[in-house]
């Protein structure tokens, strides 16, 4: 209820702000690739992103989105835009840190637990994206968190033992050293092909927010979902970096303001969605329960060791950031 009313209020403030689109002889369409699926609310928020500059340029930038990994899958997002295939698009910003282990800084097991602490974390963080992203011809425009992960499994689990030899589904280099540290074997899958891969037996476990959870209907398939807050992860809009120096100051004013509304409302929505999502899996069925201390424990243990790997692997770039973190905090 509360969610729907949210979603409501920002369609019908982004209508009270939209205006006429006349027929533009200089019109462009930029299409944005994101990788989850439409009614998940990254995907709403950069569809109403989309529509605010749309309308907001008077369609001199046409934004058209294609969700579920339709135009390009998930890992194949930011090469596309990189490469100018796309000018546009959305990302989970840790999926990157198979290229640098930097791009993983918000996927440290228990170091930022809270939206509150994540979102210090993500600004002490977002010096290093940008440059880092420059450098790649990218230019970040706004970021939203996911909810905190927790485990989802198709038994009850009480301990690390009771983990060992489970398929677990992993979205990027931190959730599958998760699985190797505690004796599973990882898979990696994109959001868009779980529910799949779940009814088919290749993969029966997975780290997630309840967002996806329920996006995705697991209780079609598992049965356990632990609420561990592990983490909040955050997927990014990133745009070409020539397109961008392409457009003139006010597009690029336009653009930077449905940005900032988009942040703002992404990540409100994701705190709604956070009890909503929660309550759906346990009305699809699922048990939902907070880890219990003795696994929490030995989750502590593994969050030290991943913590100290990735430190080790991002080098002065990591160092500044948890230097940047600590001093916010
Ligand atoms: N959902 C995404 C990333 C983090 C999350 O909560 C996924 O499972 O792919």
């Amino acid at each position: 209820m509360q969610y729907s009313s949210i979603r409501t209020g920002l369609l019908v403030s982004l209508a009270m702000t939209s205006v006429c689109i006349s027929a533009n002889a200089q019109a462009e369409k930029w299409d944005m690739p994101m990788a989850y699926s439409a009614s998940n609310y990254h995907s709403e928020t950069g569809e109403q992103f989309a529509q605010c500059v749309t309308s907001g340029t008077v369609g001199e930038i046409e934004i058209v989105t294609h969700p579920s990994g339709s135009l390009f899958k998930g890992g194949d997002i930011k090469r596309a835009i990189q490469t100018g295939q796309a000018q546009i698009g959305e990302r989970l910003m840790s999926g990157h840190q198979n290229e640098n282990a930097v791009f993983g800084f918000d996927s440290i097991p228990f170091l930022a637990t809270s939206f509150d602490d994540s979102a210090k974390l993500f600004e002490a963080a977002r010096p290093t994206m940008e440059r880092l992203l420059d450098e790649q011809n990218l230019v970040m425009l706004y970021a939203v968190p996911w909810p905190p992960q927790g485990l989802y499994f198709k038994k009850e689990v009480n301990a690390v033992a009771d983990m060992k030899g489970i398929k677990f589904r992993s979205y990027n280099n931190a959730t599958a050293r998760l699985a190797e540290l505690t004796g599973m074997l990882p898979v990696t899958i994109e959001a868009a092909e779980i529910s799949q891969a779940f009814a088919t037996g290749v993969a029966e476990s997975m780290v997630s927010s309840g967002a996806t959870g329920y996006d995705r209907k697991v209780w079609e398939s598992l049965t356990h979902f632990y609420d561990v807050n592990a983490w909040l992860p955050y997927n990014y809009v990133m745009v070409n970096k020539d397109v961008w120096n392409d457009t003139s100051d006010e597009q690029k004013g336009v653009i930077t303001g449905c940005a900032q509304i988009a942040q703002y409302a992404g990540t409100w929505r994701a705190k709604e969605y956070t009890g909503f999502t929660v309550n759906g899996l346990i009305e699809g069925g699922m048990t939902v329960a907070p880890a219990g201390d003795a696994l929490v424990e030995e989750l502590k243990v593994i969050g030290a060791t991943m913590s100290a790997e990735w430190l080790e692997a991002a080098g002065d770039d990591g160092k500044a950031i948890m230097e940047a973190y600590s001093a916010s905090k």
